[in-house]
């Protein structure tokens, strides 16, 4: 893998009049790879943590987090969600303004750090939510020739003026995540292979091609659970559309014995092999898109749970999900109080385990 990843940089500079903030961060992933490192990311790190929230993120300088509360480092990866840029709203659907969106991510890639986004869009069909799975026609409904396809372009370009807002920067996108399951509107059980591609693709030609955002870096990440490499492939869209291979594999939130916790190390050991293989065929960076344990109830999770599963894989960064400021028990990063906090700790000190600075 190694010399893959070396062959892969060296393509990503040769011949290059100059680089682009994508070739650049295409490198910076690669090189954290090639180094044996792991990246950690932690999703709305900057906003809010398990019992705070920034008020006025215009005058605070987003400089707290949970992550550094406990480390001393921030997360090398922040995640944002786009979900409700698709209303023309001023906060997402959970609270986070759009403007402290961009002012976090621009501040966090100005250090150095690295930026992903990911999307919960509405139910355009039904008027719910993205976890509204009543109807299996919504996918359908949003390609050309269907009902809602001119609403849902619309729906995109509030997406992509977002992402233009950003300016000449670099960002992980990760639409349309976890379709191998099917809880989310764009899941397997809810449309075709062949819809899921072209929605897929519809969204990468509107965005690269007729919007120019060129500096996306696209991130396929179905679902895990001991996915093979038919599966994972099922419904990729294609190497023209993606540049990052991703997958999220959660611990189960009803994870309770020191089996579960085996379960999973195993499960996450068995997605990482079929990842890796899909990388090597395909020539292309891995991650682990998202992954956890919702409120952590292991002391041990981040170093005998987590660590021995993604030890000796090259994923470039592991992400974990959001502390919510409101909702005690849903969390996914350790805080400052927290009993599970000497071993996050302890993970965080791991010499493959990268944060921001170290
Ligand atoms: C889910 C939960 C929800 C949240 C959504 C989008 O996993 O955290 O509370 O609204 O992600 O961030």
């Amino acid at each position: 893998m190694t010399l893959l990843l070396a062959a892969l940089i060296a393509a990503a500079c040769a011949n290059k009049p100059a680089d682009t903030p994508k070739d650049l961060l295409m490198r910076q992933l690669l090189t954290l790879a090639e180094e044996g490192k792991i990246a950690y990311g932690h999703q709305d790190d900057p906003p809010y943590g398990h019992s705070w929230k920034v008020e006025d993120w215009e005058t605070d300088p987003l400089d707290r987090s949970d992550v550094k509360d406990v480390t001393g480092y921030y997360p090398l990866v922040m995640g944002f969600d786009l979900g409700d840029i698709e209303h023309g709203a001023s906060e997402n659907l959970d609270g986070v303004p759009f403007g402290l969106i961009r002012k976090a991510a621009l501040q966090h890639i100005e250090r150095g750090g690295i930026v992903t986004l990911s999307w919960h869009p509405d139910n355009i069909l039904t008027g719910g939510d993205a976890w509204d799975v009543s109807s299996d026609q919504v996918v359908k409904s949003v390609l050309p020739g269907g009902e809602k396809h001119t609403e849902f372009m619309e729906w995109l370009r509030r997406g992509a003026d977002f992402v233009e807002s950003l300016g000449n920067v670099a960002v992980i996108f990760r639409p349309w995540h976890e379709n191998t399951g099917s809880w989310f509107w764009w899941g397997a059980k809810l449309c075709t292979t062949q819809e899921f591609i072209e929605l897929f693709r519809m969204t990468w030609v509107y965005f690269v091609k007729d919007r120019g955002l060129t500096n996306l870096v696209w991130c396929y990440s179905p679902d895990g659970w001991a996915s093979d490499i038919e599966g994972y492939m099922e419904r990729y869209p294609g190497d023209e559309f993606v540049d990052l291979l991703g997958l999220d594999t959660y611990a189960y939130t009803e994870y309770e014995s020191k089996e579960s916790a085996v379960r999973f190390t195993e499960c996450l050991k068995t997605d990482l092999a079929s990842l890796n293989a899909v990388s090597v065929e395909h020539r292309k960076p891995i991650c682990l898109s998202e992954t956890g344990l919702e409120g952590i109830p292991d002391p041990k999770w981040w170093t005998e749970v987590l660590y021995p599963a993604v030890k000796d894989f090259p994923i470039t960064y592991l992400l974990t999900w959001r502390n919510a400021w409101d909702k005690p028990g849903h969390f996914y990063a350790a805080w400052k109080g927290f009993e599970n906090e000497a071993d996050f700790k302890a993970f965080a000190e791991l010499d493959q385990i990268v944060f921001l600075g170290e």
